[in-house]
């Protein structure tokens, strides 16, 4: 431990993950703290980081409003109804309001957008998406982020936030280590916003073997975003809405663009709309809500998991028709070569010309996120002007541990902010935090070299764990002694797989399952004191599991606690089969004691800010 260099920085705002939140709240601090001390931490390189990394072909939220497209409200409607009722409507008003001028901005830095040859507008997608050449996305909101901050730290892995001494519940900053070169890294801080992305393989995926670590959602989203405050008390929100995506079956192609721009549908192997089967069926799990417009998405997901149980599989996309447009052609290929080129790949490899094969479909493993057709993520607060009083604790996007923000998958209960409304509500989180310090709320943090020198002893141990362990190696990688990451990860993705609803089930769980996962989660963390690690990327890789670990705690809990079946399609509740608006119209919040490490539920109300009116036909 001696040889372990560390280094103590100093901030005012520290932004940990430099995706689209973090590199939008490194950008908006800026602004707002013109003479702060700006510094944003990364696992990777900024350039090439998170969810964006390989570029994407649309960004999915755009209002439009400086042409009357959209409103904020007609948002919160479309989130409202997808989510089954269940979102924080203050959070989406709020981000829908500002997504527009991220929008503007992007397209002044040189990301290229494509246009409406007629209109001149953005090139619309669905109503809600514009279309893109986003294959440099990344760099470019990258570059903005890297011209604000003081300071940028790529390959350095936070594991672990600081909190103040001397104020309970206070912040204090954040720890993390270099994985190439080892060292260790403390950053005191008077405000942190975790901006760390959601989470993929905390289930078992379907790709294994060669294909082992291929997802829909980046393999490198380990849930830091959620581990990070819940190991130091701050309440969480509707993690039990883990999300399912259909996708393009090997390659987790995105569906959005054929769907929406292409205009391609679904059959299934006898070239049925196996949708409509399944409505008297869904009617009676969820009522009304499978009359509404557009179907939510775990709705159609639900009819697709049910048409394959019952053997009407494999489900196809229905390309051959589109594809015969030139111009539609190259727009199927060009969105994956943008965004998803392993798609591109399968496809070839497979002889699969869209052209001619209609192209099959899946259902994904599950993820845990707070930014797409799901609102998994920390419990914060709302903006002063839109949120009731259960809703609101002084700073907006602040979570429930004094001067803690969040920003895009982290935050829960506002979903379908996708790309551009991730990097906003970094911006909202960023305009806050700095008003905090404005406020005089960070005064005399204290944290002591006590509390961070006995954080690196338990950083560190899987490296000791692995060099003494090592010794006692029976066989290639079997060590009575301790477990590599990978080996724990596998166990993490089964126990998740096969008792909290993932494939191995068809997404179904139920109390007694959840018990017993639960148990096994124990045992899992128990074990996890004796992860060994033989160099800083494996050590990594300890800390990405232990993360995961603790993140699918939380929603193992949370699926417990749901008594209803809200979102089939995503999962289902044997037990409880039906959705349940009597007692279940509500948010579930989760808090986990730092010391006892036991969790605590509770209910809390939904309110619906924005009234009914019925959405404009989506185009
Ligand atoms: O169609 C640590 N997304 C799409 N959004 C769109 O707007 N349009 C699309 O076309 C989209 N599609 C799509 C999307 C994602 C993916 C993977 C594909 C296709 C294939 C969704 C958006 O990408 C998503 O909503 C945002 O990126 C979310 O932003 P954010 O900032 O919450 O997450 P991030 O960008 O992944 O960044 C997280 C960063 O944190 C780092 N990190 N750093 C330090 N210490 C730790 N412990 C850390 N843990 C993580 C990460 O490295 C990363 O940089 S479509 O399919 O929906
Ligand atoms: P995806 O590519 O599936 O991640 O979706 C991109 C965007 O298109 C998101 O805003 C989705 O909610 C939306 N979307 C995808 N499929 C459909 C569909 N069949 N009907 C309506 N919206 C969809």
């Amino acid at each position: 431990m001696a040889k372990i260099n560390t280094h103590v920085e100093e901030s005012d705002v520290l932004i940990i993950g430099g995706g689209m939140a973090g590199t939008g709240a490194t950008f908006e601090a800026r602004h707002w703290g013109r003479d702060l001390k700006i510094v944003c931490v990364e696992k990777a390189n900024i350039d090439r980081s998170g969810a964006v990394a390989q570029g994407l072909y649309a960004i999915n939220c755009y209002m439009g409003m400086q042409w009357n497209e959209n409103q904020p409200e007609d948002h919160v409607r479309y989130a409202r109804n997808d989510l089954m009722g269940m979102v924080r409507e203050d959070l989406g008003y709020d981000m829908a309001r500002h997504v527009d001028s991220t929008v503007h901005m992007f397209d002044e830095w040189g990301l290229p957008m494509m246009k409406n040859e007629k209109t001149g507008r953005y090139l619309r997608e669905g109503k809600w998406q514009i279309m893109i050449h986003g294959e440099s996305y990344k760099p470019i909101v990258a570059e903005a982020a890297k011209k604000s901050a003081d300071k940028i730290f790529n390959r350095i892995m936070v594991t672990h936030l600081l909190m103040d001494d001397e104020k309970e519940n206070r912040i204090g900053g954040a720890v993390g280590f270099n994985m190439r070169t080892g060292d260790y890294h403390v950053f005191k801080a008077k405000t942190v916003i975790v901006a760390a992305g959601g989470a993929s393989h905390i289930f078992k995926p379907r790709a294994v073997g060669e294909g082992m670590g291929r997802t829909w959602y980046a393999p490198w989203s380990n849930g830091s975003a959620y581990a990070l405050p819940i190991a130091v008390g701050a309440k969480m929100t509707q993690m039990e809405n883990r999300i399912v995506l259909c996708r393009f079956k090997d390659g987790y192609g995105p569906v959005g663009a054929y769907f929406l721009h292409l205009k391609t549908y679904t059959q299934n192997a006898n070239g049925e709309n196996y949708e409509k089967k399944w409505y008297d069926h869904t009617k009676n799990l969820v009522g009304e809500y499978i009359d509404h417009h557009p179907t939510p998405t775990c709705l159609r997901n639900h009819a697709f998991i049910q048409e394959v149980m019952a053997g009407g599989g494999p489900i196809q996309m229905v390309t051959k028709e589109a594809f015969q447009d030139p111009h539609l052609e190259t727009v199927g290929w060009e969105n994956f070569l943008g965004m998803t080129v392993g798609q591109a790949v399968v496809w070839a490899s497979q002889n699969i010309d869209p052209k001619y094969t209609n192209p099959e479909l899946t259902t994904s493993e599950p993820y845990v996120m707070g930014s797409h057709a799901t609102c998994s993520g920390a419990w914060v607060s709302g903006p002063e002007d839109l949120s009731p009083p259960e809703y609101f604790w002084g700073y907006n996007r602040m979570l429930t541990v004094e001067g803690l923000f969040g920003a895009g998958d982290t935050v829960g209960g506002s979903a379908h902010k996708f790309s551009s409304g991730s990097f906003t509500e970094g911006r909202l989180a960023a305009k806050a935090a700095c008003k905090y310090i404005e406020d005089k709320k960070a005064e005399g943090i204290k944290v002591s070299e006590k509390q961070y020198t006995d954080l690196k002893e338990v950083i560190y141990k899987p490296l000791e764990n692995y060099t003494v362990g090592r010794n006692e190696i029976t066989g290639g990688t079997v060590s009575p002694s301790y477990i590599s990451p990978i080996q724990g990860l596998q166990r993490l993705q089964r126990i998740m797989d096969e008792y909290v609803g993932g494939i191995a089930t068809n997404y179904m769980t139920n109390e007694n399952m959840l018990n017993r996962g639960l148990e096994l989660l124990k045992w899992l963390e128990e074990d996890l004191e004796n992860v060994g690690a033989e160099d800083y990327h494996q050590l990594m890789r300890a800390w990405e599991l232990k993360h995961r670990t603790i993140t699918s705690q939380c929603v193992t809990e949370h699926t417990k606690f749901r008594e209803e079946t809200r979102w089939p399609g995503y999962y289902y509740r044997g037990d409880h089969l039906k959705l349940d608006d009597e007692n279940w119209h509500c948010l579930t919040v989760s808090r986990r004691d730092p010391k006892t490490k036991e969790f605590t539920m509770e209910k809390v109300p939904v309110y619906h800010i924005v009234d009914d009116k019925k959405e404009k036909k989506a185009s």
